[in-house]
């Protein structure tokens, strides 16, 4: 199995997906049976696990208990390298090209190559661009990088291209966990206009509504964290 390259095949397709995105910090393990069943019974297609404060081990635990639950791929969407857990399926490996933070451009991918050396994991390319939402918001925080305006889409969708141009193998548009404002429909497109790479859309999505019209603006793959955390029936909503 390749993620990336299912990623692929979806686009070609046009068939769209969808990642729920579970934080280890706040994700209750009492409650996972019934949440795994509800996520194998929905249209989600990929599990992403990851969050901006997690420790060590707790990543790792979840993914093993994830594990024999689910068929969907499990993909590392780390907000540190203290969240790579080899029992995983793929990782986004990130680098945030909207930011001129050193740290989170190369250092912490450098720190990352001795984890990464002893796993299996299928390590994924993604230029990772934060969009001003409204609100700060955890992402900037921690890198603290200032995110690129939300009308400012020659600059996201050039962003994008040189990303693409560098050899990233996928884009992900972040206005960061719990956003005010998702990343507007008319970015979405711009961006999209000119980028041959699948485009993951993430942050404040939180209708089926919202969804729909970031899929039919361009989004290959959608992220959706909050939403589920929030509202118990919120898989309930994605089935209509
Ligand atoms: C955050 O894009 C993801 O990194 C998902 O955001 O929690 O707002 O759905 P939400």
């Amino acid at each position: 199995m390749s993620v990336y390259n299912d990623i692929l095949s979806a686009k070609a397709q046009n068939k769209k997906l969808l990642a729920i995105l579970i934080d280890p910090d706040k994700f209750d393990v009492k409650t996972i049976s019934q949440f795994t069943n509800n996520i194998n019974k929905s249209l989600i297609s990929h599990i992403f696990v990851g969050g901006s404060t997690v420790k060590v081990e707790v990543t790792q635990q979840l993914v093993l208990r994830l594990k024999p639950l689910t068929k969907l791929p499990i993909v590392l969407f780390p907000g540190d390298v203290t969240q790579i857990s080899k029992d995983a399926d793929a990782i986004l490996f990130l680098s945030l090209i909207s930011g001129r933070n050193p740290k989170y451009l190369i250092e912490k991918q450098i720190e990352a190559v001795s984890i990464l050396k002893p796993t299996n994991l299928e390590v994924i390319p993604t230029g990772y661009i934060l969009i001003e939402n409204g609100k700060e918001t955890t992402v900037q925080k921690v890198t603290k990088t200032t995110p690129i305006g939300s009308k400012n889409n020659q600059l996201v969708a050039d962003t994008a291209k040189a990303g693409e141009l560098l050899g990233k193998k996928l884009i992900y548009l972040e206005a960061g966990s719990g956003a005010q404002n998702p990343v507007p429909l008319k970015m979405i497109n711009f961006v999209k206009q000119d980028l041959k790479i699948p485009l993951i859309v993430g942050g404040g999505i939180r209708s089926k509504k919202q969804l729909v019209e970031a899929y039919n603006a361009g989004a290959d793959l959608v992220v959706i964290g909050t939403a589920f955390e929030q509202n118990k029936d919120f898989f309930k909503e994605l089935k209509l």
